[in-house]
């Protein structure tokens, strides 16, 4: 039977185990790439394993993140990241050059490779014909020492696209579809590839754009095949000698389809607080908008801010609207001020925001209190945008700008407006000043300013867990509940900080009782219904809980990225049998897990007795064997250091 793209690529990098569906796979990593809210704690783990280089093909290091620089930590971030760059053999990208997804796309991703990345939307990648995947910085840093990347192996769903898109109707439209079929959860050990005779009519940037928010459904990644139209990108991109052809065979099998007519697709618009919230937008248009934001790693590339200039040029946004425009990379910048576009979007009104992740993780442009803004990246988790109450809708560049101008929610379509084409690129005007190319063999001093604090430090599984369900939450609860971002992103480097916000969005008191709990000797638990986890791949949402003593989390459904981050520092991830389980469970509830290291060990069942309530029940520990010794042995950077230093 033939392979689909997916398993062609995962084949040639497989490292341990079979291709089959649910079974452990150990995947080599080709390429690394980190951003900087990841990334500190990536290179100081990194540096715990003592090691002179980076053992991988490439490794790149983007700042892209915290670039706000209030106060000196986000630059002493900077200038550790940069120093450990220089140190190890790594790329480095600076402030202002660009987002790590996009950039990475224009400059350094080849198709049939294979990538990581410590950013859940890594799979950006995958429009390039790469198998591209998000993981916390531990993997990402294991994965630069040569380590090859242990994943369950996914099944495959095959999204067939037929058609050509209409127009004003774009690819945020076609993943809104996707999400709003998948859901934002139920779709975890999965790959998205994407095939058909629609494939061909979308351009890279596009095929991105559709990966990139496939992690709002929850895969492992997304994929489409690298064909002329992947060559025509990277010879675009003076890069065509990495070009390879990538294609499913013709009888490829996979594991569920899911039809696409591209020219059935209409603007649509993900309502809060979910990206799986869909609606079409002629179903709410009208509404009225207070700010919108165009940018992001999904939606920031030259033909995305190409159609927006063209459809605000010679005119002004509402008074009433409050309109900001980050370009993805300093090439989407170069471009859109050599071909006019940038004068068009500043005279419609438009407040050109730096080319950085920005206003998506609520770094700065805020909407007003309850304000209604509209946004063209991949998240909208309540708070988020920084404001508590603020109401982002997910839409097409397209949608928001024609509702800048119209100051209401508007559907693109409805309006009579004449096509706009966007020219054929055929040498994408770039330059590489902004990255620092590490010397061969070069060896510089790593400087460490006040707000670079020590990797963690986990300590082997305690034999008799004593804990306090600490904190009972609900269903969907994301990292950014569990670990803001926002204000609180510049602590990402001093985990003894940082930890003090655990849950602040939920619940602002749960770091001090969590920090008395610890001092008093008892753990803590948490308790949490269905995709607990969801969102973001930062591993602070598992090494900040550890350092407050957290000692297992309890839930109906955890998420991928967020249950290997729970395994990598040793806090034990547990699943619901029964749900009833669940809804018995009271807040501040104690439980204790007796021999847990045996239980643990024997790949059953964990017990737990609840001494407040005065019964037992169990629990599923669904981790790989690798996984159940992490646990044991107090996270992977105790299991594996070892082995790394006997070569
Ligand atoms: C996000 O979009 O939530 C982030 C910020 O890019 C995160 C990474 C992080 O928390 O640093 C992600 O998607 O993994
Ligand atoms: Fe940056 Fe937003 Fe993309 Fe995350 S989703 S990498 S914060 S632009």
């Amino acid at each position: 039977m033939g392979l689909g793209v997916a398993y062609k690529i995962l084949k040639s990098h497989l490292a341990a185990g079979q291709l089959v569906p649910g079974k452990t796979i150990d995947v080599v990593m080709d390429q690394t790439l980190t951003q900087d809210a990841t990334g500190t704690m990536a290179y100081l783990q990194f540096e715990s394993l003592g090691l002179d280089h980076v053992r991988n093909e490439l490794a790149v290091s983007y700042v892209d993140h915290n670039t706000v620089q209030v106060g000196f930590e986000n630059a002493d971030d900077h200038l550790y990241l940069q120093s450990v760059a220089a140190a190890k053999g790594i790329i480095f990208s600076k402030p202002g050059n660009g987002i790590c997804h996009q950039v990475h796309l224009e400059r350094f991703g080849i198709p049939g490779k294979t990538l990581i990345g410590s950013d859940s939307h890594t799979p950006t990648g995958g429009g390039l014909g790469m198998i591209a995947i998000g993981a916390g910085g531990l993997d990402v840093a294991l994965a630069m020492a040569g380590v090859p990347f242990s994943i369950i192996c996914p099944r495959v769903i095959e999204i067939r696209l037929s058609g050509k898109l209409r127009p004003f109707c774009s690819a945020k439209d076609v993943i809104l579809t996707v999400l709003e079929h998948f859901g934002v959860k139920g779709n975890v050990n999965t790959v998205f590839e994407y095939t058909g005779s629609g494939v061909s009519s979308l351009s890279i940037p596009e095929r991105a754009t559709i990966c990139n928010m496939g992690a709002e459904c929850g895969v492992t990644t997304s994929v489409f095949p690298s064909d002329a139209i992947t060559k025509q990108f990277m010879d675009a991109q003076g890069r065509g000698d990495d070009f390879t052809a990538v294609s499913a065979d013709d009888d490829a099998s996979y594991d569920g389809l899911f039809e696409i007519d591209l020219s059935s697709v209409v603007p649509m618009a993900a309502c809060p607080h979910s990206p799986g919230n869909v609606k079409k937008v002629s179903e709410i248009a009208g509404l009225k908008v207070n700010q919108i934001a165009i940018g992001s790693c999904t939606n920031s590339s030259y033909a995305d801010l190409y159609k927006v200039g063209k459809i605000l040029a010679g005119k002004k946004i509402s008074d009433s609207v409050c309109l900001g425009v980050a370009p993805g990379s300093r090439e989407v910048l170069g471009m859109i001020a050599a071909d006019g576009t940038l004068s068009e979007l500043v005279s419609s009104g438009a407040r050109i925001l730096e080319s950085a992740c920005g206003f998506c993780i609520g770094n700065h442009f805020s909407p007003n209190s309850g304000g209604v803004s509209l946004r063209t990246n991949n998240r909208n988790f309540e708070g988020r945008s920084g404001t508590r109450d603020g109401q982002v809708y997910l839409v097409s560049p397209e949608t928001a700008a024609v509702s800048a101008i119209c100051g209401v929610l508007t559907d693109p379509t409805s309006l009579g407006l004449p096509e706009i084409k966007v020219p054929e690129i055929t040498s994408f005007e770039h330059d590489d000043n902004l990255f620092v190319f590490p010397e061969k063999n070069g060896k510089s001093e790593i400087v460490r300013g006040p707000n670079i604090g020590n990797p963690p430090s986990c300590k082997p599984l305690e034999n008799s867990i004593n804990a306090e369900v600490t904190l009972k939450v609900g269903d969907k609860i994301t990292t950014d509940h569990i670990m803001p971002a926002g204000a609180r992103l510049k602590y990402r480097s001093n985990i003894e900080k940082y930890s003090t916000f655990v849950f602040e969005p939920v619940d602002p008191s749960f770091s001090a009782r969590a920090l008395s709990n610890k001092a008093a000797g008892i753990g803590n638990i948490v308790v949490a219904g269905q995709s607990y986890g969801q969102g973001s791949s930062r591993e602070h949402a598992a090494i900040c809980p550890m350092h407050l003593g957290v000692k297992a989390i309890l839930a109906l459904s955890i998420e991928r990225i967020h249950q290997a981050n729970l395994c990598n520092f040793g806090i034990l991830p547990l699943t619901f049998k029964d749900e009833a389980d669940y809804e018995k469970l009271n807040q501040g509830d104690r439980l204790v897990i007796e021999n847990a290291v045996s239980q643990v060990m024997a790949a059953g069942d964990i017990t737990i007795k609840n001494l407040t309530g005065g019964y037992s029940f169990s629990m599923a520990l669904d981790v790989s064997p690798l996984q159940r010794k992490m646990l044991i042995e107090g996270g992977r950077i105790n299991q594996i250091k070892e082995s790394l230093a006997n070569g």
